[in-house]
């Protein structure tokens, strides 16, 4: 009986240690930091959280002009360039149209828009299944990507990337 009850306990401690171990691996979180361009005071902060194959995207912006702007992945995680044309075109690795997310035909970097304050300050949140954090999966996998915030709105129709404007600031999605 005794030997029972300690084998219980070994396996007890086996499935508790394999259940945190799991739940590390399955919660990942990218913190990052935007950089003003094209001349803007445009900076903020972003997160990308990963749970349960869902990944929520917060992004918080000052500095901006009030009313409304667009953000988007783009193919590159490439900041360096003052326009912030080093971020390269809308991250498509679907071969999609550019478009409104959730609505018709979109890239996989088509976040859409957001409302700045009168003070210059706007968020933006997003949760999807769509994207991923470094999975072996390209057409989800977010990292080595580029956001971009920029000076207009997206018209969700111009192709191939909504003729928001210039591109006022941007973060590379990298760990
Ligand atoms: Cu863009
Ligand atoms: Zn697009």
């Amino acid at each position: 009986m005794k030997k029972i009850i300690i084998t219980a306990a070994i396996v007890l401690a086996i499935l508790i240690g394999c259940k945190s171990k799991g739940n590390s691996d399955d919660s990942k979180k990218l913190n990052l930091a935007f950089e003003s361009k094209s001349n803007s005071n445009v900076t903020g902060t972003a997160t990308f959280t990963e749970k349960k194959g869902m990944v929520t995207f917060v992004a918080k912006l000052t500095g901006l002009k009030p009313g409304i702007h667009a953000i988007h992945i783009h193919e590159k995680s490439d900041c360096t360039a003052a326009d912030g044309s080093s971020a390269g075109g809308h991250w498509n690795p679907t071969f999609k149209k550019h478009g409104k997310w959730g609505v018709e035909e979109h890239h996989k970097g088509d976040i859409g828009n957001f409302t700045a304050d009168k003070k210059g300050n706007g968020t933006i949140t997003l949760t999807t299944d769509e994207w991923c954090i470094g999975c072996e999966d390209e057409t989800k996998n977010i990292l080595g990507k580029g956001l971009i915030v920029h000076q207009g709105a997206d018209d969700f129709t111009s192709q191939p990337a909504g003729n928001a404007g210039a591109r006022v600031s941007c973060s590379a999605i990298i760990k």
